[in-house]
């Protein structure tokens, strides 16, 4: 049987929660027989399945050739089955079973990065949520779950041949092929299924679990990156020994495999026992890669083991609950990054990305709820709201909970649940049974959008001695979620002795919620009050602290009290965030600089030397993208840019020698911690800008200095950043110098994209020249994101030159690669606030690329971008 391929038709249907149906059939197991040729692959599969319930047997594939279905050892004919772009229907199907079919596939062609696809030398998967169905056709939905038996085939010039699971054999085809057969003994869902065939080295190492299992680990690269693998490495033995420690969680296979693949559209995934890395989120060496891009190694290698026991052993039931295993992994690994840094700094970094992406996205068009009730393609839905305010629910709960009764709720999720595919409802149910708490009412966070406001008062009764906290909880109205209502807030909250920076000692009845000793108050109504007795003298209220819920604070503070939080406040989240809300108010409504600035002067010194990463944070002056998302209408970026660089050039002014006394006094290369090495590094580039800055006379000699002598990127990338941006006289032949020394090494080669990009002074012929550079190459992400992640640090440029860019990004993307031409778009998705023309010019150029599109990717971005 010879069937032609049809062509994919996009079809613009939205999929509804509330029309979830079990599948009508279960597959037992499934035998794959993958054979990589060089301008095509040949998959054979033999699904053994049965029914469940009454409806019709339907296999999902999309761009495949069939060229051969049997069913229970009879080929079918064209009248018994029903085929089209997206599904394979077969016509009164039995009750039982067995059914092979042959396609074939193309990824050597496949420039989408979804399903089996070609990079370089290397073949490699990428299932979730939806690429199996590019592979053969099956029931692609995760709460299918088989036990999988893979052979792979290919040339000898590709020596490693990998798949899921345990390898129950290896050998010869011929003189010029090979093969391996994979079985993973555990059911799985078919997004989590994978295979690498190609040329690899491999870094090996071993762990024992908890339970006495000897796992073999092995970290696949090319071979010149394989010494960059060591603190990945270590981050993965640290990640199986953490998740034994505080959740009782020891892993499950014999073998766990990581390979980093360059061309990859996000950070890893998950494959059971096979995960398959970006390269950007595997490779560490402080030589070529940055101490920011260390610590995001060491969390996305946490993260995706995290996912062996939540997202891999209890999966979702359906799409919609993809909140479920990434927000509950995220909570994980944020929990595992705070052990490796300081703890405060660590949260000040992750709510800056929820405040950065996550409430912006939540303001704007874009916004739905951590767990949507409708979409058209779910490729969409990896979304800051997804992914981090998702971690932030789990958050709040584990925050009331307080540690043990969360470690019961959590063993109860994984006694319940192990081996199934299940619901955020599970998941909440779980958790209250196990703590023996009811968190049901946690279930409104999942289910509607929107960053909540909470407003405080505050009234001190002198004579009663009496503090009293009002607090009113509000939401945005939504156009299609009508209904919304109130969510449980939990406020941590501190008193301050004004006079002498004491943290008093707090006395509240409605304090002590579910035994948290902390001061953590549960607002869970539309209003409430505490009142707080025997307070002997007005005091300064620290609130949120730790950023304890996702919400807007909106709190009267003076800035006195904004300052005097900054240098008295023991809470270091909270110290970041007090002058976080501080410079808000010095950018948004023109408050005097002056307090930060004293506060600084204050605090500096007794911090810089113990804890200099934290020094370092309590300079993060705003960015300009961050300002500009709280400005829902009239939104100048010009303007913005302005009032920014006057408060740093005032900044520079203000803490005169300190920039220059503090920089020849750091000497990171002493420090063993690497954290405090690392805070080191930032307080360097830090007062090494600020010098440049103060336009003193030395800065671009010290920054020149720094770039030759240090062998860390970290210093190598501040100093070049100081000499680019400031059109220093050393900068074309650092830039050089940096080109030649990491041309062979793409992702140091994609810093001096990235820098170059990012200067505030770059023009569209500069961002032209790296678009024409002869290293840019639109097939591989890490490079495009490297200019187009560059412009968009500065809003002027985006909002200027930078949307012809975007947009023609995304109308070239469209159909080489849908997932990543509608990430980029979003750049644009705040269009509307800014103010005319420039908002209708962009609303013109959105609206001019509609009818260009057709991936359901982009499509479902733009319109829900202009449906505003
Ligand atoms: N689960 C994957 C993300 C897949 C994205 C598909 N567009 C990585 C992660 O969250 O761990
Ligand atoms: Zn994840």
């Amino acid at each position: 049987m010879n069937i032609a391929a049809n062509p994919v038709v996009e079809s613009n249907d939205t999929v509804y929660l509330k029309d979830y149906q079990k599948p009508a059939f279960l597959v037992e197991s499934i035998h794959l027989d993958i054979q990589v040729y060089d301008d095509y692959t040949l998959v054979d599969s033999t699904l053994v399945m049965q029914r469940q319930t009454a409806g019709n047997l339907v296999l999902l594939g999309r761009d495949l050739e069939l060229k051969n279905i049997n069913l229970n050892g009879q080929d079918l004919t064209a009248d018994q089955y029903q085929l089209d772009s997206e599904q394979l229907q077969i016509i009164d199907a039995p009750d039982q079973v067995l059914l092979k079919t042959q396609v074939i596939i193309h990824p050597e062609s496949n420039t989408q990065l979804e399903g089996l696809y070609q990079a370089g030398d290397l073949f490699v998967t990428q299932n979730e949520p939806e690429g199996f169905r590019k592979i053969t056709f099956y029931p692609d939905r995760p709460d299918v779950l088989s036990v999988f038996t893979t052979r792979v085939e290919a040339d000898k010039k590709y020596p490693v041949l990998l798949a899921n699971g345990n390898l129950l054999e290896k050998g010869e085809v011929d003189e010029k092929r090979h093969f391996a057969i994979w079985q993973d003994p555990t059911k799985k869902p078919a997004y989590l299924f994978a295979c690498v065939i190609g040329d690899l080295a491999v870094l090996k190492d071993h762990y024992t679990t908890s339970e006495g299992r000897e796992v073999a680990l092995e970290i696949y690269a090319i071979e010149k990156d394989i010494p960059k693998c060591h603190i990945a490495m270590h981050a993965l033995k640290h990640s199986m020994r953490w998740d034994e420690e505080h959740y009782g969680r020891p892993y499950d296979l014999d073998n766990y495999m990581i390979v980093a693949v360059s061309q990859f559209n996000m950070g890893a995934m998950e494959n059971k026992g096979l995960n398959i890395f970006n390269t950007s989120c595997v490779l560490a060496d402080e030589e070529y890669t940055t101490d920011a891009a260390i610590m995001r190694v060491q969390s996305v290698i946490a993260h995706e083991y995290f996912h062996n026991w939540t997202g891999n052993r209890i999966t979702c039931r359906d799409w919609f609950q993809l909140c479920l295993k990434e927000g509950l992994t995220v909570f994980r690994d944020q929990s595992f990054s705070e052990d490796l840094q300081s703890a405060a700094v660590q949260r000040i970094d992750d709510v800056a990305v929820l405040k950065a992406h996550q409430f912006p996205e939540d303001a704007g068009p874009l916004s739905h709820p951590p767990r949507p009730d409708h979409f058209v393609e779910i490729n969409n839905f990896y979304t800051a709201t997804v992914y981090e305010k998702g971690a932030e629910i789990n958050r709040m709960m584990a925050t009331l909970l307080g540690k043990e009764k969360f470690r019961q709720g959590t063993d109860e999720y994984f006694n319940r649940y192990d081996g199934q595919a299940v619901t955020v409802e599970d998941w909440v149910d779980a958790l209250s049974v196990g703590s023996g708490v009811d968190l049901s009412n946690f279930l409104t966070w999942y289910n509607q959008p929107g960053t909540p406001k909470l407003q405080v008062t505050a009234e001190y009764d002198a004579q009663k001695q009496s503090y009293r906290l009002q607090l009113t909880q509000s939401l945005k109205a939504h156009p299609k979620y009508p209904n919304l209502k109130a969510v449980p807030i939990p406020v941590a909250l501190a008193l301050f002795d004004a006079k002498t920076g004491e943290q008093l000692t707090l006395n509240s009845a409605s304090l002590f919620v579910n035994g948290v000793k902390d001061g953590v108050y549960l607002f869970d109504q539309d209003t409430a009050s505490i009142e707080f007795t025997d307070v002997t003298e007005q005091p300064v209220v620290s609130l949120l602290r730790n950023f304890s819920a996702p919400v807007n604070l909106e709190f009267d503070y003076s800035d006195d009290e904004l300052a005097f939080l900054i240098q008295h406040e023991t809470n270091g989240f909270n110290q970041w965030q007090a002058a976080q809300t501080l410079l808000e108010r010095v950018l948004l409504q023109d408050h005097a600089v002056d307090p930060y600035i004293q506060a600084l002067k204050n605090t500096l010194p007794a911090l810089v030397k113990p804890d200099p990463l934290l020094a370092s944070r309590l300079f993060d002056v705003p960015t300009e993208g961050y300002l500009g998302s709280r400005i829902d209408q009239n939104y100048q970026p010009e303007i913005i840019q302005q009032k920014r660089n006057a408060v740093l050039n005032t900044l520079a002014k203000a803490l005169g020698d300190f920039w220059k006394n503090t920089y020849l006094s750091l000497d990171p290369s002493l420090q063993t911690e690497f954290s405090q090495a690392m805070g080191e590094r930032a307080l360097k580039n830090i007062t090494l800008a600020m010098l440049a800055r103060q336009g003193n006379d030395q800065a671009f000699e010290l920054a020149y200095q720094q770039y030759q002598t240090t062998q860390n990127m970290t210093e190598r990338l501040g100093a070049l950043r100081v000499l680019v941006w400031n059109d220093a006289p050393q900068a074309p032949q650092a830039l050089q110098d940096f080109y030649d020394r990491y041309k062979d090494e793409a992702l140091s080669l994609d810093q001096w994209f990235m820098v170059q990009a990012a200067n505030p002074n770059a023009s569209k012929a500069s961002i032209q020249a790296l678009t024409e550079h002869a290293d840019y190459d639109l097939g591989t992400p890490n490079r495009i994101r490297s200019v187009s992640g560059g412009l968009s640090n500065n809003p002027v440029n985006t909002w200027g030159f930078g949307v012809e860019h975007y947009i023609g990004l995304a109308a070239y993307l469209d159909q080489k690669n849908p997932i990543l031409g509608s990430r980029l778009l979003q750049v644009l998705s705040r269009w509307y606030t800014l103010a005319e023309p420039q908002r209708g010019q962009v609303q013109n150029a959105l609206m001019a690329l509609q009818p260009l599109v057709k991936s359901k990717n982009v499509t479902e971005t733009l319109n829900s971008m202009l449906s505003i």
